[in-house]
């Protein structure tokens, strides 16, 4: 057993670096929050495997240090990743936040970095896992579905789930109406959880999440007003 321990102020995860592949709203969350006072936190940096990223736009707009690596200029993921993490380490960041990050990172970079990366996957893990989780939920017939910020490990969206927001599903729903109804969710989500890890409040010990140096039986779930049930 390791020794649980609320974290000093000097090891919480201020400083933040985010991966993204497409539009970004989950990047002007954060961006919005911190600006807004409301999130004690400080964006480190952008990173994308897409030029033509929409989040690498908005980390332009915001001041933020931000870069696009092209995996077609390098010989292998790993190599790519390598480039990547170099990237990543160069700005300091306590906390990484993949916010529509669509490509596989590598295992070894991943868990050499335990806690200190987190996803927000768009479906009730561990339901759909991967991609197209809204077009898989519509065909699955359930009669709800969400979003999930979870610890990223080298289990591809199997890390343990720290936190998710549901959402109903509708008789005349598709993807694209689907989808929205998630992502509006997303982003509360995702501020909510990364305000408690920018607390100390949520780490991730032996494998499991722990909540106040407690391991949590089930993951926290955002209610209507946006908070932790
Ligand atoms: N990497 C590891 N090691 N572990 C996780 O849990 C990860 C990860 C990288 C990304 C996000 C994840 C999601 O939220 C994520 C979690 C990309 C794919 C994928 O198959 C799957 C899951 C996720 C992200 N990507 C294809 C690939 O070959 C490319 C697909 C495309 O470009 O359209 O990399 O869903
Ligand atoms: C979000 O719905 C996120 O959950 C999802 O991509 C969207 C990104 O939106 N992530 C994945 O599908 C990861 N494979 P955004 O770029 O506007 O934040």
């Amino acid at each position: 057993m390791s020794e649980l321990r609320v974290p000093s102020p000097e090891s919480r995860p201020r400083r933040i670096a985010v991966l993204a592949s497409g539009r970004g709203s989950n990047l002007q969350a954060l961006i919005d929050a911190i600006s807004a006072g409301t999130l004690q936190a400080e964006l480190v940096g952008v990173f994308s495997d897409r030029a033509d990223a929409g989040a690498l736009q908005r980390a332009r707009a915001a001041g933020i240090d931000h870069a696009a690596l092209e995996p077609k200029a390098f010989a292998s993921r790993s190599a790519f990743d390598a480039e990547l993490f170099a990237r990543i380490d160069a700005a300091g960041p306590d906390l990484i936040v993949c916010a529509g990050y669509m490509r596989l990172l590598d295992a070894g970079m991943v868990d050499a970095r335990p806690g200190r990366m987190v996803n927000i996957h768009p479906s009730l893990l561990p339901a759909f896992k991967g991609l197209r989780t809204h077009r898989r939920a519509l065909a699955a017939g359930g009669r709800e579905h969400g979003a999930s910020v979870h610890f990223v490990t080298a289990d591809l969206d199997g890390g343990p789930v720290i936190s998710q927001a549901r959402v109903p599903v509708r008789d005349d729903d598709d993807e694209a109406a689907l989808a929205a109804r998630v992502l509006a969710r997303e982003h509360p989500l995702l501020l909510e959880t990364v305000r408690w890890l920018v607390a100390g409040r949520i780490a991730l010990h032996e494998h499991q999440v722990h909540l106040d140096g407690r391991a949590l039986a089930a993951p926290l779930q955002l209610a209507a007003n946006n908070r932790f049930a």
